[in-house]
C-alpha cells in the first residue's frame, strides 16, 4: 500500500496533552510532516462525504472511529505528501487500529513519544483552549480521558515494554516540554 521508505514516529498522550503544540515545533526544526488523526477526520466531516455524519457523532461522543476508517485516511495522506519522515499525532488510539496500520503498511514506528500530564493540567488546557472544537466541552473530555485510559495507556505500556517509548514530562511549559523533545529527536538524526 505504501510505495516508499518513510519513518514515522508515533506522538501519544491524552487529550490536552499537548501534541499537536509540540508537532509544530517538530516540523519547524526537524522537517516531519505532522498528520493529526483527529484533524484527519474533522477534514473529513467537513468534506461532507458518506462517512461524515457517523464520524462526527463518534468524536462528540469521544469514541474511537473504526480503525479501517482512520488508516485509510492516514495511508491516503502518507501517499499524497512527498517526504520520508511523518508525525502521527493520536494514532494509534487502541490494539486494533495498530493491527490495521500494520496490516496494511507493514509500517513500525522508530520510536513512540509520550507527552505525560495529569489529568487535571489536560482538562484546564483543553476548556480554556476556545477554537470552537465541539468535543471540548466537560462531559465530552472527562469520556475522551476514560477512553485514553482504557485503550490507548494499554498500548503506551506496550512500546515501553520494547524499549521504543521516549517519555516526556508534559506538564511543563510548552518550551520546557520541547526542550526534551528537541533532545529525543536529535539523538536520532545522525
Ligand atoms: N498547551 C499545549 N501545550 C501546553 C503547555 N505545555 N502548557 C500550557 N498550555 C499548553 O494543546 C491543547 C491546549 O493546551 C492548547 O490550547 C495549547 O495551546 C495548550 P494541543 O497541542 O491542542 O493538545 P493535543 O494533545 O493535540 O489535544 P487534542 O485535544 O487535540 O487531543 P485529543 O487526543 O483529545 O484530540 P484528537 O484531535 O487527537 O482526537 C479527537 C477525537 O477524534 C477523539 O476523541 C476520537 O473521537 C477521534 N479519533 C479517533 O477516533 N481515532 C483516531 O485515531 C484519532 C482520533
Ligand atoms: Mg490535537
Amino acid at each position: 500500500q505504501i510505495h516508499k521508505q518513510i519513518k514515522v514516529v508515533f506522538v501519544m498522550g491524552g487529550p490536552g496533552s499537548g501534541k499537536g503544540t509540540q508537532c509544530s515545533k517538530i516540523v519547524q526544526e526537524f522537517g516531519y510532516t505532522h498528520l493529526s488523526a483527529g484533524d484527519l477526520l474533522r477534514d473529513e466531516v467537513k468534506s461532507g462525504s458518506e462517512n461524515g455524519a457517523m464520524i462526527h457523532d463518534l468524536m462528540n461522543e469521544g469514541k474511537l472511529v473504526a480503525s479501517d476508517v482512520i488508516v485509510r485516511l492516514i495511508v491516503k495522506a502518507i501517499q499524497e505528501t512527498d517526504n520520508d519522515k511523518f508525525l502521527l499525532d493520536g494514532f494509534p488510539r487502541n490494539e486494533d487500529n495498530l493491527k490495521a496500520f500494520e496490516n496494511l503498511t507493514k509500517i513500525e514506528p522508530d520510536f513512540v513519544l509520550y507527552l505525560d500530564c495529569p489529568e487535571e493540567e489536560m482538562i484546564k488546557r483543553v476548556l480554556s483552549r476556545n477554537q470552537g472544537r465541539e468535543d471540548d466541552n466537560i462531559e465530552t473530555i472527562r469520556k475522551r480521558f476514560r477512553v485514553f485510559e482504557e485503550s490507548t495507556l494499554p498500548l503506551v505500556d506496550y512500546y515501553a515494554s520494547k524499549g521504543k517509548l521516549r517519555r516526556v514530562d508534559a506538564a511543563r511549559s510548552v518550551e520546557e516540554v520541547f526542550e526534551s523533545v528537541r533532545a529525543i529527536f536529535s539523538s536520532t538524526e545522525v
